[in-house]
């Protein structure tokens, strides 16, 4: 009898030990996996819309590079401040934009970037330049 007992003992030991050392563990990595999997699904969730703003003023462009992820819709917004640049439009040809830019007036420019790559944005003479880089 008191035998039995032990020997229950002994499998109740048995049993605890295995869950220690292989069932938590198991618990453990399925929920790193899943948390793994939610972040890298919300790191993936495209936004719905990317925007840029550039002012053009005696210096230039305000900036010359921009950086766009392909596949989501873009606005960029152009301001010209100033007359004494040549940028009284602003031409993206691989997009074929080509829009004028009144004195003091945002120009909002919207296209979605179908390719990876750099792309000029420029005046309507090619001397000021920017870049938008498609990643
Ligand atoms: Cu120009």
């Amino acid at each position: 009898m008191k035998s039995a007992l032990r020997q229950l003992k002994k499998s109740m030991r048995k049993k605890q030990k295995y869950i220690n050392s292989i069932v938590l563990p198991l618990l453990f990595v399925l929920a790193m996996t899943i948390q793994t999997h939610a972040q890298a699904r919300a790191m993936n969730q495209k936004p719905k819309l990317q925007t840029a703003r550039v002012v053009i003023t005696d210096q230039g462009y305000s900036r010359t590079r921009i950086v766009l992820r392909r596949g989501v819709p873009t606005r960029i917004t152009f301001l010209r401040q100033t007359d004494a640049t040549c940028a009284t439009e602003v031409v993206i040809p691989a997009y074929g934009i080509n829009r004028s830019l009144p004195l003091n007036t945002p120009i909002a420019v919207s296209f979605t970037p179908k390719r990876s790559g750099e792309f000029n944005f420029t005046c309507g003479m090619n001397m000021m330049r920017g870049k938008l880089v498609v990643q």
